[in-house]
């Protein structure tokens, strides 16, 4: 608890750019959570050279990812909105867990799988560890809630066993961290191949919506979009490529899959994917005009990000300080 307020952590990380699922999984939710509890929310640099960065590039995207936090509402008055590499604790803590996680459960993770059949050329130890990095992330703020997609729950699960494990030895230094899943666009499937999730490394560029699209190909992707050779707008198992579209524009307008069933009730596949892209459209544009504003006072934001960063290196260093002396390192009163 901070302030009386139960603790929220998430984050993502600075690689390629947010698409559309990074917004409605992830981003959406913490939105209507900052009110409710304390929320810390990284920008997950440390993550990101798991895979190899160019630094200029890589800088950009960094702080582009911040603004783009403030950009879609979040308020970093109200919410402490950080870069990870800025609070070393992190990669402290990352260490000491790493010594509290065995091989054989990050050999069971399905995203280090995925991500390195994907970078076959740099399997590194980073990648195999990145979800003892992230139970650092989570415990050091000693949260109790993780908004995060449905493909994040395996290292979620791991978090907890990993804090349950330390808690055991040393008594109860860690908060035990429940994942926190929204309902609607907790898994927006490729707009390219349905049965792949959106992703901001896809190489096919017409699979994922950024948040940077403008409207013009948001409507030339939404009308690309996989559908299939009948041309009822249905939600169903079978159809997965209308079925996402439908959560998709569900998600974007607030109607509900019945509602949308019936407004496109006898019209084709073409109507439905205009109002797709117009109700995509309608979310983006707001989000474009507020990021514009807020990467271009340079002032403002390197305010906000020294304020933050301190903030986050409290509440870390408080935990690392417990931890440390629980394991048993040596500190003297300086
Ligand atoms: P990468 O392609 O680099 O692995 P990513 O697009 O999967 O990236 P992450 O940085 O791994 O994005 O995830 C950031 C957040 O967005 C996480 O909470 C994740 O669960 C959520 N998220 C990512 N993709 C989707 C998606 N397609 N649908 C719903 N949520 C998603
Ligand atoms: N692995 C996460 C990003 C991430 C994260 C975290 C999310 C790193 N550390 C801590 C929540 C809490 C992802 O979304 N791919």
């Amino acid at each position: 608890m901070i302030n009386d307020k139960k603790v929220l952590y998430s984050g993502m990380q600075a690689t390629g750019n947010l698409t559309l699922g990074n917004y409605l999984g992830a981003l959406k939710n913490w939105l209507t959570l900052n009110e409710e509890y304390e929320c810390f929310f990284g920008v997950m640099d440390l993550h990101s050279i798991t895979v190899r960065q160019d630094p200029a590039e890589f800088r950009k995207r960094a702080r582009n990812l911040l603004a783009l936090y403030i950009a879609a509402g979040l308020d970093p008055v109200k919410n402490c909105i950080y870069y990870q590499s800025h609070v070393s604790a992190h990669a402290e803590l990352g260490w000491i867990l790493d010594c509290f996680t065995y091989m054989g459960e990050l050999n069971r993770m399905t995203q280090f799988k995925d991500k390195s059949a994907k970078h076959s050329d740099n399997i590194n130890a980073g990648l195999y560890t990145y979800p003892v990095l992230m139970a650092a992330d989570i415990l050091l703020y000693q949260a109790d809630y993780v908004p995060v997609g449905k493909d994040q729950q395996q290292h979620l699960e791991i978090t907890r066993d990993i804090a349950q494990r330390f808690n055991a030895i040393y008594g109860d230094v860690f908060t035990i961290p429940e994942g926190y899943y929204g309902k609607k666009g907790a898994k927006v499937m490729s707009l390219q191949d349905p049965s792949k999730k959106m992703s901001k490394s896809d190489e096919n560029v017409n699979g994922s919506i950024y948040l940077m699209d403008d409207v013009d190909t948001v409507v030339r992707k939404c009308k690309r979009a996989v559908t299939d050779s009948d041309s009822e707008v249905r939600y169903s198992e079978d159809k997965p490529g209308v079925s996402n579209l439908l959560e998709i524009y569900t998600a974007c307008s607030g109607k509900s899959i019945e509602e949308a069933e019936k407004e496109f009730d006898g019209k084709g596949y073409g109507e439905f994917k205009l109002a797709v892209a117009e109700a995509v459209n309608s979310v983006l544009e707001p989000m474009h005009k507020e990021f514009d504003r807020i990467i271009k006072d340079k002032e403002y934001l390197d305010g906000i990000i020294k304020e933050n960063d301190d903030k986050a290196r409290y509440f870390a260093n408080k935990t690392l300080r417990k931890v440390r002396k629980k394991v048993g390192f040596t500190d003297i009163p300086r």
